[in-house]
């Protein structure tokens, strides 16, 4: 009965704690969904051999054609509270992208419903030659979710891990984490 009122008071106090993710992508794509631009040529795969510290990562692979232009992520949504910050981090791999592509961590606003709410996205960004070919990179950002104007009905954060600015080339993400700032 003690442990049962503990964990009460754990979640009084810690509301949101249980909307912490971690991605290892172990077996699979652990929930993640994809975007791509128009046009794009692109495979989104979960690549079970490759990873950073355990066997299993996403990956995007840029086909013949694709416009280097063109962005492509994958995309998670995230619940999360008003006045309360996040910090969100991804490592990333790169093989055979353009120098100046962009490979990027954002977020932006929606609703509980999972509807857009026009805030724009933030985020941090790396450019291809500073991966260099078999070392992991950590793309990290905290963002404090605002609670007025745009901000004003958010339930939810989407996140997107991507590229853009490359026509060629695969990269790969592995070790998410997003959690509640202390
Ligand atoms: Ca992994």
């Amino acid at each position: 009965m003690l442990t049962f009122f503990a964990l009460i008071l754990f979640l009084i106090l810690f509301p949101a704690f249980a909307e912490n993710v971690e991605s290892a992508f172990t077996e699979d794509f652990d929930g993640w969904g994809n975007w791509k631009s128009a046009n794009s040529v692109v495979q989104f795969v979960h690549d079970p051999d490759v990873g950073r510290t355990d066997p299993g990562s996403l990956s995007i692979i840029l086909g013949a054609g694709h416009p280097d232009e063109k962005s492509v992520c994958f995309l998670r949504r995230l619940v999360v509270e008003p006045s309360k910050t996040y910090t969100g981090l991804v490592f990333v791999k790169t093989e055979g992208v353009n120098d100046d592509a962009t490979i990027s961590l954002g977020f932006q606003g929606q609703d509980a419903k999972g509807n857009f709410l026009g805030t724009g996205v933030q985020s941090t960004r790396i450019k291809g030659r500073l991966v260099k070919s078999g070392e992991w990179k950590r793309l990290v950002y905290t963002i404090r979710v605002p609670d007025t104007g745009k901000w004003q009905n958010v339930g939810r954060l989407l996140c997107t891990v991507g590229i853009s600015h490359s026509e060629k080339g695969q990269v790969w993400f592995d070790d998410f984490q997003f959690f509640l700032n202390p």
